[in-house]
């Protein structure tokens, strides 16, 4: 039997993975039915993903894979169409929620469900306000500084400008990041800013294989100069949260935190139950009324949707 050999997943399209091994690449297909079936997710491998290859003896650029090894992180969501967890990134330190003040205009939901979705997948969440060109109104520069007093690292940058970029560079240094944004909030831009023809790489990627104009359609683990690696994704319109349970979200809500012991009722889930203090903390203006109804909201979508029933299924498994 060949021996097998470790390696780094880059990006899958149709089933064949570009892999990253001993400074070569590889195009692989899966082999065996254990690995597809990979934690009933809709896709088996992610970007990041550790692997191991058995090299094809004939075809020197070509390999199995045989093993997923297993995840250090994992940024997961609810893909909507594939009705299953999608695996965004694996194996990835910081989660990169790349916002801009207008169009699109700022969300902060987008922001606090990434955040949940990055902590329960054990990456650190950073908020990127991209397109400080365009002159953030009052509102968005509160919100930011908000996120940054309750201590989440917050950057503010222009992809065409310049500005920021610096100190987005040493952010990404020695570390694996995933970007996560809306579609049109210049993620792309970023990281061709970082690294010229990023994007393009990523373009001409999409386009041989879909509709094309340059849109990210596919997860890619982009190699830079200086070593510097991230993982670009899609354009996310929705970010539904999967493989969370409806008691963690609160623990992931760190302004409800110094609150959270005092409920009368425990476990509390802070949604109407009598003497909940949290909910006392948002009537005195001591936690953000948006932050209160993110939450509700991410509460009511968990136990509504089927998505309960995967729930911690990564991480039990
Ligand atoms: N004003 C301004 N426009 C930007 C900036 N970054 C990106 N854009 C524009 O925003 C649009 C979407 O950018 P793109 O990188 O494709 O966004 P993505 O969908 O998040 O990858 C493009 O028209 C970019 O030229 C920025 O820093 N300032
Ligand atoms: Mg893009
Ligand atoms: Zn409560």
């Amino acid at each position: 039997m060949a021996s097998t050999i470790t390696g780094e997943v880059l990006f899958g399209i149709n089933s064949i993975y570009t892999v990253a091994s001993g400074g070569l690449r590889y195009q692989c297909r899966i082999k065996g039915k254990k690995v597809r079936e990979n934690a009933r997710s809709y896709n088996p491998i992610a970007p990041g993903d550790q692997v191991e290859l058995v090299p094809d003896d004939y075809h020197p650029q070509e390999a199995m894979i045989s093993a997923v090894l297993p995840r250090r992180t994992r940024l997961v969501r609810w893909n909507k169409k594939g009705r299953a967890p999608q695996v965004l990134a694996a194996n990835a330190d910081i989660a990169v929620c790349v916002t801009s003040p207008a169009s699109p205009p700022f969300r902060p939901r987008f922001i606090d469900r990434l955040i949940v979705a990055a902590e329960t997948g054990g990456l650190v969440p950073v908020v990127v306000l991209n397109k400080n060109d365009l002159c953030p109104s009052a509102d968005v520069t509160e919100r930011l500084a908000h996120y940054r007093g309750m201590g989440y690292r917050t950057l503010a940058c222009s992809a065409l400008t310049g500005e920021g970029l610096g100190e987005l560079v040493d952010l990404l240094t020695r570390q694996l990041a995933v970007f996560v944004g809306q579609s049109g909030v210049g993620k792309s831009s970023l990281l061709n800013a970082l690294c010229p023809g990023a994007a393009m790489r990523v373009g001409a990627l999409s386009e041989k294989h879909d509709r094309g104009n340059h849109t990210t359609i596919v997860s890619i683990l982009l190699e830079m100069n200086d070593g510097l690696r991230v993982i670009d994704t899609p354009g996310i319109r929705e970010l539904e949260l999967a493989d969370v349970l409806p008691d963690e979200i609160g623990f992931h809500f760190r302004d409800f935190a110094p609150f959270m012991q005092a409920c009368s009722f425990q476990p509390c889930l802070h949604d109407g139950s009598p003497q909940c203090a949290v909910a006392a903390a948002v009537d005195a203006g001591e936690i953000h009324p948006d932050r209160y109804e993110s939450y509700l909201r991410i509460l009511q979508e968990l136990r509504e949707s089927r998505k309960g029933m995967y729930g911690r299924i990564f991480r039990d498994g």
